[in-house]
């Protein structure tokens, strides 16, 4: 224990003073520790991942003669190996959060081909399923192990000069026979000199031919056929800094309409080919192979997938204005509400359920149902929150497709002017995109049980916040009549009336 400290000590010290000498805080670092605050809470609604996506890699070709009785040297009877399973990426209606997609998907290898012309069986394929509304960024094709490995002397036997004499020499290029080992696989005990045979010039000759022409048919497959790994640039950039360069995507796709059934999705990466088995490499003068091919690397790749929730209703406001208590009041959600600022991190999401006559339903309630509304309570929004302060606003990218906003303003005595709250408010969602404000359908004033405590004055003096507020709403939102609902959400005050209001709401799609 006292070791791991030891260990961890010096390390936490420097990365602490690694911050401290680079002095101010990126703008990305800043961003980023806004996400990951907001992650570590509500981890059920997770709206922006990275995903790391590995294609199986072919199974090895086999090396093999066939024996059987009074047959000592039988023909070459190696089987090929199985192709490496693709990934691919299907919508689905059923799913409605990224939460259940894991940050790296691999799909199977292929198996090996055995003896007696056992071909290897192909690689199971994997499949991400997203929600119907997730856009997917290709954020760019990366390197496997595999692929470094056998890379150089790919690329070596497709190249020109290669068509011509396909020689390596161990000594003055020893990275490359290296690499040409990850390819090739021998029969026992020919390793050493296998490929200073004739017949292996022959063999490799009709390799790098065939490799050229399956590379070709892959180009020129229709553009929906091809993978997305094949149709990206190369990328250095590391899965944990890629939401930082999200904006650089070289391919990206809305999601709107559900994979149908009969299809298997958008062809992310494609399994690599299986290895060719030593049949494969008989020739004219060669009747007895004594090699075979590995399997070829699987495609990987990095892929930025963005959901934006679509609700009927989203609850915006400055933090602590009782967002996540009116959401909890509407709905069975269990969202958190505290006394202080950023107690919800990520939007929560609850459902309305409105009985016959269009009044809510109790949460217990056995009743039947006429109408569901998904309502959506926002973390809280301050001034400047387009400039990165707070949490930022890059979670109002859900409210990009919720059908209406309500502005949840306080109106209780510590905000004595609560029109000023949906001034930034309007100039925040302004900030984010433009005529997003226009949303606003309903502004509801909220912690009125606060007012108007005790003598007759008070009382007056909240009739005039109100009539104040009101005033404040009309001018703002000209010539547009928003009405304003006062309520108490902590103690369910008016709330019949808020829940007519809400199920009059216009709708934009
Ligand atoms: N008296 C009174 N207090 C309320 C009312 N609504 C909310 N509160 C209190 O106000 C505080 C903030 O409530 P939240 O629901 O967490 O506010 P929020 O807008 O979700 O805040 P953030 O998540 O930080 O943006 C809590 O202490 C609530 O108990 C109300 O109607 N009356
Ligand atoms: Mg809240």
């Amino acid at each position: 224990m006292a070791g791991a400290r030891l260990w961890q000590g010096p390390w936490a010290w420097r990365s602490a003073c690694a911050v401290r000498i680079r002095g101010v805080a990126t703008e990305a670092h800043v961003k980023r520790k806004a996400d990951v605050a907001r992650n570590r809470k509500a981890r059920h609604f997770v709206d922006t991942l990275v995903v790391e996506v590995q294609a199986g890699h072919g199974g090895d070709g086999c090396v093999s003669f066939h024996r059987e009785k009074y047959v000592q040297i039988g023909p070459a009877a190696g089987g090929n190996g199985g192709a490496g399973g693709h990934v691919y990426l299907r919508c689905d209606p059923s799913v409605h959060t990224l939460a259940r997609v894991p940050k790296r998907v691999v799909a199977q290898n292929g198996t090996h081909g055995e003896g007696d012309w056992l071909h290897g069986k192909g690689g199971r394929p994997a499949t991400i399923h997203v929600p119907v509304g997730t856009t997917v960024r290709s954020l760019g094709w990366t390197m496997n192990e595999r692929l470094i490995q056998a890379q150089p002397y790919l690329t070596h036997v497709r190249s020109a000069r290669a068509r011509k004499a396909v020689t390596i020499d161990p000594t003055t290029t020893p990275e490359l026979a290296h690499s040409r080992s990850s390819v090739w696989r021998h029969f026992p005990r020919f390793e050493d000199d296998n490929y200073e045979r004739a017949h292996f010039a022959a063999a490799e000759t009709k390799f790098a031919q065939e490799l050229r022409a399956y590379q070709a048919m892959l180009r020129h497959l229709p553009k929906e056929q091809q993978s997305v790994a094949s149709q990206s640039r190369r990328t250095a950039c590391e899965p944990r800094n890629a939401m930082e360069r999200v904006e650089e995507a070289c391919w990206s796709l809305d999601l709107l309409d559900p994979t149908p059934p009969s299809e298997p999705g958008v062809l992310l990466a494609r399994g690599g080919a299986g290895g060719l088995g030593n049949p494969h490499f008989l020739l004219e003068r060669y009747h007895a192979p004594k090699i075979a091919t590995r399997g070829m690397p699987g495609e990987s790749l990095l892929l930025a997938l963005e959901y934006k929730q679509p609700s009927d209703m989203g609850l915006v406001g400055l933090p602590n204005a009782g967002k996540s208590t009116l959401l909890r009041c509407l709905s069975r959600a269990d969202a958190e509400v505290g006394s202080y600022s950023f107690t919800t991190l990520r939007p929560n999401l609850g459902v309305m359920r409105l009985g016959a006559g269009g009044h809510l339903l109790d949460k217990a309630s056995e009743q039947p149902e006429s109408e569901r509304l998904l309502v959506a309570d926002m973390p809280g929004l301050i001034e400047d929150a387009s400039r990165d302060r707070g949490l930022g606003h890059d979670f109002l990218r859900h409210m990009e497709r919720c059908s209406a906003l309500v502005a949840v303003v306080d109106i209780g005595p510590l905000n004595p002017r609560p029109g000023m709250d949906l001034i930034i408010l309007r100039r925040e969602l302004e900030a984010y995109r433009a005529g997003l404000s226009d949303r606003i359908a309903l502004v509801v004033a909220n912690k009125a049980d606060l007012l108007g405590e005790g003598s007759s004055t008070a009382r007056a003096d909240a009739q005039e916040k109100l009539t104040k507020l009101r005033y404040d709403v009309d001018a703002l939102f000209a010539p547009r009549a928003v009405p304003v609902v006062p309520i108490s959400a902590k103690l369910h005050l008016n709330i019949d009336r808020l829940v007519q209001q809400l199920h009059r709401l216009p709708r934009h799609d």
